[in-house]
């Protein structure tokens, strides 16, 4: 999972993604800093750590989120923009980070998120435009056939930008996502907003209704952090930063806070594979089929899945062995369409 961290210039961008990385990228280079960040973080997962005490693996392998600092948006649609917003097609979410510190100028996060959101707007609509010029030209010479689908749904998101909203707030079928899917349209990736506080609202929550309203949006989610802060606390040991956290009074760090909040925000789970030779994290959507959830392992376990041996985490964790849980019949055996629950421990039967 990719997540790409775009904003304004100093809105803290390069500040959230230390926090969350432990990296030590320059901060306060604004719109300067050319180059993107990109740093891959374990997944925390007490359930892995559990796991690896009852099976003792030779390996252990968490889920992992990649973030990319892209470097400053301007809100202006100007080459060096352009470049980001290539840089961002390929993420799966886009975290958006809005300054709510007092750097001089007071915060102004309704104009900063409208900003930000007109500009991958206006790079959609371009995309869009540009397909259906050339789909017209199609037409008229006769090579139109089969394009209407893909006319229609064009369309809407067109009509969606043009009432300046993101084709997120769509709320696309599966269909219609796929159809789009080749067109990497950034304002339909589901979009976190990560504001930025001052150490003063550190604990505290952020009534301001034009930034909170955001949470209601389809796809979209509202997360609060304050980057200075989390990026000190980064730095520091583990035990140096449980004794910061708790006297700040927070009992959880930005980094796992925003990982669930990501999680949440995608529609993700993990299954567990275990063993002897490894206890693995596996990254899937909620509502995977058994035989998709295999794909993720690999496509040949997918091609040749006969059956999956499935226990729950809390049942294996009640049973303390597999053997155990086999002997209680909470180890069962599952068909291609048994859906995957989160912290399901999998073992794929297959033919290649
Ligand atoms: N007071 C305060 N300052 C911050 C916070 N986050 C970032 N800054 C400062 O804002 C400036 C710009 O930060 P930076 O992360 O480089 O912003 P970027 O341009 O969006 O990457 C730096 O001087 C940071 O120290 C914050 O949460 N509180
Ligand atoms: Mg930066």
């Amino acid at each position: 999972m990719k997540i790409g961290i775009i904003g304004l210039p100093y809105s803290g961008k390069t500040t959230v993604f230390n926090a969350l990385t432990g990296a030590s990228a320059k901060v306060g280079g604004g719109a300067a800093d050319a180059k993107p960040n990109i740093s891959v973080v374990k997944v925390p997962d007490e359930r892995i750590d559990i796991l690896t005490k009852m099976f003792n693996p030779k390996k252990v392998v968490y889920a992992d989120l990649t973030f990319i600092d892209v470097a400053g948006l301007t809100g202006e649609a100007t080459e060096r923009g352009k470049d980001i917003i290539q840089s961002i097609k390929t993420v799966d979410a886009i975290a958006h980070v809005v300054r709510l510190f007092d750097n001089g100028k007071p915060p102004s996060p309704k104009a900063d998120i409208q900003n930000i959101d007109s500009e991958l707007m206006l790079s959609d609509f371009a995309v869009i435009e540009g397909r259906l010029e050339r789909m017209e030209k199609q037409t008229k010479i006769g090579k139109g056939k089969g394009l209407e689908e893909e006319k229609k749904v064009l369309e809407k998101c067109k009509a969606c930008l043009e009432s300046e909203k993101p084709i997120r707030a769509l709320q696309l079928s599966e269909e219609e996502t796929k159809i789009l899917r080749g067109f990497q349209l950034v304002s339909s990736k589901p979009m976190l907003m990560i504001l930025n506080t001052g150490e003063d609202l550190i604990g505290k929550e952020i009534q301001d209704p034009d930034v909170k309203n955001y949470s209601n949006q389809p796809d979209t989610a509202v997360f609060q952090i304050c980057g200075k802060i989390e990026m000190e606390i980064s730095q520091l040991d583990e035990k140096e930063a449980v004794l910061f956290l708790k006297e700040l009074g927070i009992n959880e760090s930005g980094l796992n806070r925003l990982i669930r909040a990501s999680y949440a925000l995608l529609g993700l789970i993990s299954f567990f594979t275990v063993g002897e030779d490894e206890v693995r994290a596996w990254t899937i959507r909620k509502e995977t089929k058994a035989v998709n959830a295999a794909g993720a392992i690999h496509s040949d376990i997918e091609k040749g899945f006969i059956r999956a041996e499935v226990i729950g985490y809390e049942d294996l964790i009640k049973c303390g062995s597999l053997s155990e849980g086999r002997n209680k019949g909470l180890l069962r055996l599952e068909g291609k369409e048994y859906e995957v629950k989160d912290g399901d421990i999998m073992n794929f039967r297959f033919n290649v």
